[in-house]
């Protein structure tokens, strides 16, 4: 008898899956859609089991020099714990992603630079990847479900990028945009989602010190299911705003209403920032379950990061700085 045991890092579903369980409902509601979206899983699922990967070029950079400035209070989450216990909704709407994500083709891979720049431009990620020197940092994570991580990260700050891209002196945020291949990727052909995922921040929040732009993790180029090529960590903030494979990088004016906001904007806005004070509106913000152990532990304000961006908020009180 194969019986399923719950580890004691797995919360219950109800906690473990906030953000697709109101998907189910809006699926559910979609009938039309749901039946092809079921059968959808099969073609995508055997197609990752006959990808077979080329060298990744960028090999030779890492691991990379650490940062001695970035330290953690918690030990490294397991290579294999995290990198199987995912959100990418691309592929599935469940933690076990891993090997849907296979089916991801990280070469040739281009990033779009454009909107409000002096010239917009395409590069290719491992000429990206070669323009800047590339550091580890231990950043911990916070997933607005309530579990988190403690990664080493591989990457560039994302001030750099920002520097490369000239933008205008008008651009007020960047929007940044995962790939759209539904040939690859189950889940972008339920068209209940606003595919693609979209994100965003603000000049002075992509140019803060602590974002960083993610090419490595583990001491080796990241991971497809953790984004490869290219995914954005942003560690005062809910998992949500990291952002995974990301294809454009767009300079505007115009607030960019992400992927979650659009979907549901009373649970999730524009800057999810981590308070452990303001719950969600359907469970408690207070505490955290570190994946692969049984440990909770009190969540922090800004996720324990508000020395380097407390004052980024200053003066925005009204705003719903924590949704
Ligand atoms: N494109 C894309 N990016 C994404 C997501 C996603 O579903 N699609 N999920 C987000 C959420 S909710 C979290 S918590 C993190 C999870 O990152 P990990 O799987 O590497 O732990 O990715 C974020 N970035
Ligand atoms: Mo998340």
């Amino acid at each position: 008898m194969n019986i399923i045991r719950r580890r004691g890092w797995e919360m219950p579903e109800r906690l473990a899956t906030p953000e697709h369980m109101f998907l189910n409902r809006r699926a559910f509601l979609s009938t039309v859609t749901v039946g092809a979206a079921a059968l959808s899983l099969a073609p995508g699922f055997a197609q990752a089991q006959r990808v077979t990967d080329q060298p990744d070029p960028s090999m030779d950079l890492y691991p990379a020099k650490r940062s001695e400035k970035f330290t953690l209070d918690r030990p490294i989450t397991d290579e294999k714990i995290n990198g199987t216990w995912n959100n990418f909704y691309e592929f599935n709407g469940t933690k076990n992603v891993v090997r849907q994500a296979q089916a991801l083709k990280i070469r040739p891979w281009t990033i779009k630079i454009d909107g409000m720049v002096e010239k917009a431009m395409e590069v290719g990620i491992d000429d990206l990847v070669r323009k800047f020197p590339i550091e580890e940092r231990l950043y911990r994570h916070r997933c607005v479900e309530a579990w988190s991580m403690a990664v080493p990260w591989s990457g560039f700050p994302m001030a750099k990028l920002v520097e490369l891209a000239k933008p205008l002196s008008s651009a007020k945020y960047v929007r940044m945009e995962t790939f759209l291949d539904k040939s690859i990727a189950p889940g972008q052909k339920q068209s209940w989602y606003p595919w693609p995922y979209v994100e965003g921040l603000t000049m002075a929040e992509a140019t803060n010190e602590l974002t960083f732009l993610v090419t490595g993790a583990y001491g080796k180029p990241v991971a497809k299911v953790h984004g490869a090529p290219l995914r954005l960590a942003v560690p005062w903030k809910y998992g949500f705003k990291h952002i995974k494979s990301i294809v454009r990088v767009s300079f505007t004016d115009k607030q960019p209403k992400s992927y979650w906001e659009d979907l549901q904007s009373s649970e999730y806005g524009f800057w999810a920032n981590v308070n452990p004070e303001v719950a969600h509106p359907r469970w408690s913000q207070a505490s955290e379950e570190l994946i692969g152990t049984s440990e909770r532990r009190p969540t922090l304000l800004f996720n324990g990061y508000g020395e380097y961006v407390a004052g980024l908020y200053k003066g925005l009180e009204a705003e719903r700085l924590w949704a």
